[in-house]
Formats: C-alpha cells, structure tokens, sequence
C-alpha cells in the first residue's frame, strides 16, 4: 500500500547553497525558522521555487544530508516569470495591501497574470507527485490561486492553508482589483488557519461582501463543499531553542557581550528591515522616553540589528534613509563620552550569536505596524534565563500580542506609549519581570512548531 504522504509548499525552499563552501545553507525569515522547528516521523516533501538550474540539481541532491525525511522538490521557474510574480504582484501587491501600506502598493496587470502562471506551474509540479490520499500543505500569499487549482484536477486531495500574514480588513481588502480572484482560489482548500481572530473575521466578512457566501466563524459550507476555518498562532521549537541557548557557545558568546557592550540596561531590536515593523516608530520612542526621562540618559542603550531586505526598491531605500537619520540624530543629541544611545546593525547575525544578544539584553522592543505573528518576540521568551529574565516590550498590532498576554503594550503610534513603556521595563522589579516571564515561557512551552503543525 502506498503511503500517505505530506507536501509542503512554499515560494523558496527553507534551504539554499552558500556560495562560500558549497554546503546546504538554511534560508533566513520567521516561515523557516517556525516550519524546521516541525518534527515529523515520516517522509516529506517540500516545494519550492528556485530559478537556477544548477542550484535546484544540487539541492536536490543535498537534502538528505540535513534530514532524512526531507525530500527537497525545486521547481524552477524562469527569472522574468519569478521576478513579475514574486517581486512585483506577491511583494507590491499583497505584502502591502495586506499590512494596511496601501501607498506602497504598484497594482499591473501583467503581473497579477504571471501570478496566476507561477501559481500553475506550481500546480502542476505537486501534481507529478502527488496523488489523491496526499496532504497539501500550502504556504503564504505568493499561493492564493493553488486551492482551487489543485482540486479541479484531484478532488480528494487534502489541501490545507496557512496565512503567515495579517488578513486586513475588508474595507481594505476590497481595494484589491482581483479580490474576487483570489478568493476563489483560495476557498477551495478544506481548511485555512491564521495566526489570530481578528484575521479571521476580516476573512469571513470579505467573504460574504465579496463572494456573498455566508460562514459560521470555523465553517463555511459552499455547495457540496466544506470550508474549514482555524486560528492557529504559529511557534517555534521551543524545546531545541532552549537548549541552544543554555550551550556552553552561547553562555560564552553571552559573556563576550556582557564585557563589550557597556550598558546598565540594554535595549534589543531584532527586525528585518521593512516598513511594517516600525523602525522609524521605535527610534522616535526611544528619543521620546531620553527627552522624558532624563535620569535615563547615560543607563539605557538601543542596540538595534536591522535585517537587509529588498534593498534596491525605492521605498526600502526610503526607509533605510530615515533609520540611518534618525540614529544620527539621537546619538548626536543624547551622546556623551562614553555613552552613545544607540546602536544600529544593519546586516543579519548567526544564530549563537542572536540568541547570545537575546540572553544578554534587559528588554525587546517590537514596534510593528501590523505583523502577522512575530517571532522574535517568542525567540526571546523562550530564550531567558528565569534567574534574571528580561522584558517583553510588544506592539499590540502583532499577532503575538493575542499569546504573549504578559508583555508591556504598546501602540507604537504613541511616542508616549514606547517612552513609558521603556522606562516602566527599566525600572521594573526583579521579582516582576520573573512572573511576567515565566508565564509566558508557559505558555509558550504548551504550544510549539509540532503541535501547531498538527
Ligand atoms: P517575518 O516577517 O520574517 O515572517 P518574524 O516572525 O519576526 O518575521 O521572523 C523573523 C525570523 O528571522 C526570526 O526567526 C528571527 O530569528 C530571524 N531573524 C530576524 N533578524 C535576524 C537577524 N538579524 N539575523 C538572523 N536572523 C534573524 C513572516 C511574518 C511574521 C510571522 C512569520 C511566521 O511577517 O509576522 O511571524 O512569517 O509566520
């Protein structure tokens, strides 16, 4: 009897080959991060996009070396196709609209037809090795139109979906010239899961605005076919990340950062470097609380390490501008000999040396617009030493903000708000900042990368 069999499917794979020594090289973002923290006891397949032939022969090939369940399916796709699909429709379009950045969005034609082509070459490639007692489990926004496409050819097949960002408001989403379309696509999945309620309530209203289909909040039935509905916050796993971060590398690295950066409470940001996080927001915070504050001046320091992320789009360029400035300006105001409030990393860092930073900081700061989940603010829970933990500092338009109830609140649109919350983190008690933590660390510990796969 042929086995069940799992399929994974997301735009890259969660492995590239580093250029440096050849080897599998694990790619970077909170979808690879949550889905390799997933441990499955029987063989999987993932697919991805890849647009070099040679690197898609070679990863191929390579899989197996990091686990053995894993069976690696790049499909590749032609640069022009990928660049109109991913670059232009996933990353112009839908990233944008979705997280309410509706002046950023550049809407054509043309590129919402090379998604539609993506999505069908994708189509086809799971339908070579897929057959109709398969799982597919779709990931993201670059696959809306996949539901529908792999069950008009396989009916019986399971096809699951998860959101990994917000679903906006329907007053929002109703700005998309294909919002038709893509629910289309999309409703013929048997399940969809989201990060949170709110997402999944602007889902089912677009659903009756848009396609007049009326749902129960987990349910809606369409002719003869079933819509499952579920809020499923994502996680990492907890269990490896707690180890790693108590490992005899990262307790050192954790030393080497106590005598290198001098600070009687430090401030860690962690975020790639794109508008809807916030960066400018958080910089303007921090200014915020140095101004209000004064006895802070001297004792609290923002190390911020920003994540390069589409560097060559104009509003990137924008935003990288404005954070440099910003930084500027607050050393040069604020600075003294010996104390320089903020400093600013823009480049990505190892994994032992991230949970290293996570260990040694007093606080994190995440200053989202809007944000799917966020998983640095997890990482750094799950990271803490209870002997002397730190404090979670969260915008209350991430995702995380529904699991991670414990935090400090902020609405990072309120300089005021990030001011106070800084200095309340600052002068928070030791025994306080134990029992915030350690209930979130229970939290988290019930909940992680496996059983939510499940
Ligand atoms: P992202 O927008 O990528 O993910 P996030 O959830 O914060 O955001 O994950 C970022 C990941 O990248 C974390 O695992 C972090 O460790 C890693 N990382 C960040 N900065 C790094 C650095 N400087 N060096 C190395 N690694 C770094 C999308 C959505 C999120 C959602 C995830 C998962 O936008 O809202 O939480 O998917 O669903």
């Amino acid at each position: 009897m042929t086995k069940t069999k799992r399929i994974f499917v997301s735009n890259r794979l969660p492995f590239n080959i580093s250029t440096k020594t050849g080897d599998l090289q694990r790619g970077s973002g909170g979808l690879v991060s949550a889905l390799m923290g997933v441990h499955l006891d029987q063989p999987f397949y993932w697919l991805g996009f890849e647009t070099d032939p040679g690197v898609a022969a070679e990863l191929k090939q390579k899989a197996q070396q990091v686990d053995k369940q894993l069976r690696l399916q790049p499909v590749v796709i032609n640069k022009k196709l990928y660049d109109s699909y991913y670059d232009k429709f996933s990353n112009d379009v839908l990233w944008p609209l979705f997280h309410y950045e509706s002046q950023h969005v550049l809407f054509r034609r043309e590129d919402w037809n090379s998604y539609v082509e993506a999505n069908r070459l994708m189509a086809d490639e799971i339908l070579k090795v897929a057959i109709e007692t398969d799982t597919v489990w779709i990931h993201d926004f670059h696959f809306f139109l996949l539901p529908a496409m792999l069950k008009e050819r396989m009916p019986k097949l399971q096809v699951g979906f998860f959101l990994h960002i917000p679903f906006p408001s329907s007053e929002i989403f109703r700005q998309l010239p294909v919002r038709q379309e893509i629910l289309a696509g999309l409703i013929k999945a048997d399940l969809i899961g989201f990060h949170e309620h709110s997402y999944l309530r602007h889902f089912t209203v677009s659903l009756t605005a848009q396609m007049g289909i009326d749902s129960s909040f987990l349910r809606a039935q369409i002719g003869d076919h079933t819509l499952n509905l579920g809020v499923y916050p994502i996680s990492i796993d907890n269990e490896g990340l707690k180890e790693k971060s108590e490992s005899a590398a990262v307790t050192a690295r954790t030393h080497d950062y106590e005598n290198e950066i001098k600070s009687n409470f430090l401030v860690l940001g962690v975020d790639r470097l794109d508008y809807s996080k916030g960066l400018e927001l958080k910089l303007r915070g921090f200014r915020r609380m140095l101004k209000k504050y004064p006895d802070v001046r001297g004792e609290i320091n923002l190390l911020q390490v920003a994540v390069p992320t589409r560097t060559k789009v104009p509003a990137y360029m924008r935003l990288k501008k404005e954070v440099d400035q910003l930084v500027g300006t607050i050393n040069g105001e604020f600075g003294q000999p010996g104390y320089v409030p903020v400093q600013y990393i823009f480049n990505s860092v190892v994994e032992n040396d991230l949970l290293a930073l996570y260990r040694r900081a007093d606080s994190i700061l995440i200053t989202s617009k809007r944000d799917g989940m966020n998983l640095v603010a997890v990482e750094y829970a799950v990271s803490q030493n209870l002997e002397n933990p730190g404090v979670v500092i969260l915008s209350e338009f991430a995702g995380a903000a529904s699991l991670l109830g414990d935090s400090l609140f902020i609405n990072p649109w309120d300089e005021d708000s990030i001011a106070d919350a800084l200095y309340s983190a600052y002068k928070m008690p030791k025994e306080e900042r134990t029992s915030r933590m350690q209930s979130l660390q229970e939290i988290l510990s019930r909940y992680s990368a496996t059983e939510w796969a499940k």
